[in-house]
């Protein structure tokens, strides 16, 4: 399941400008999956995070000679987002819930701040799928994101999942609820990613404690 290479682009020619930008500019970039997000759920209820859905965004303070070493907050905006819902707890270590429509981490030693977000998608089938994931270092908008989500109905991926996914594949109308690939378009691909995730067993839970 790779990922496209127009955010690692970017992190090129964002470095590039780095190393010319004064003092206490703030900067971040998205270092990996490569412009996109998967929401996902848990191994056991309230166990680890489905490691699949592993987001880590580079920020830093920039001095003459680059990164600073102080630490900042890399936030997720999922406000645009109206058909995802997170969590309201978060078990993964460092994430940091500040609203039902934003989360942030700490960017730790290395400028990286680390996530594993889980939700769910509020609508299925052929409903809308809007908005993209907006991510912010120290409040300074750096980005967005898409989204896509393994569990499309709350209580876990399962076969219920499988038959959602393939009725968005069926649609004929982009979703990136389900274009796990990151393609911008609907696919074989994004079913086989699903499916990896589905027989890994890493979502097989959901979170009660879910926003409204
Ligand atoms: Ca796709």
């Amino acid at each position: 399941m790779k990922r496209g290479t127009i955010m690692a682009v970017c992190v090129g020619a964002s470095l590039s400008l780095l190393m010319l930008a004064s003092p206490q500019q703030v900067h971040a970039t998205i270092q990996a999956p490569d412009g996109w997000i998967y929401i996902v759920g848990q191994q056991t209820a309230h166990g680890e995070v489905d490691p699949v859905g592993q987001l880590d965004v580079l920020g830093c303070d920039l001095g003459p000679l680059g990164c600073l070493p102080s630490t900042g907050e890399v936030t997720l905006d999922f406000s645009d987002c109206p058909d995802i819902t997170i969590s309201m707890q978060h078990d993964y270590p460092g994430l940091i819930y500040r609203s039902c429509t934003l989360v942030g981490a700490m960017t730790d030693a290395n400028h990286y701040a680390h996530f594993r977000i889980v939700g769910h998608t509020l609508r299925t089938g052929c409903s809308p799928s809007p908005g993209l994931v907006k991510v912010s270092y120290r409040g300074m908008p750096r980005g967005t994101l898409k989204v896509a989500c393994f569990d499309q109905d709350g209580d876990g991926v399962g076969a219920s999942d499988l038959s959602l996914v393939l009725a968005d594949l069926g649609c004929g109308v982009y979703r990136s609820r389900s274009d796990f690939d990151g393609s911008g378009t609907l696919g074989p691909n994004d079913l086989s990613i699903f499916l990896s995730v589905y027989f890994a067993n890493g979502s097989n839970y959901g979170d009660i404690r879910l926003c409204p």
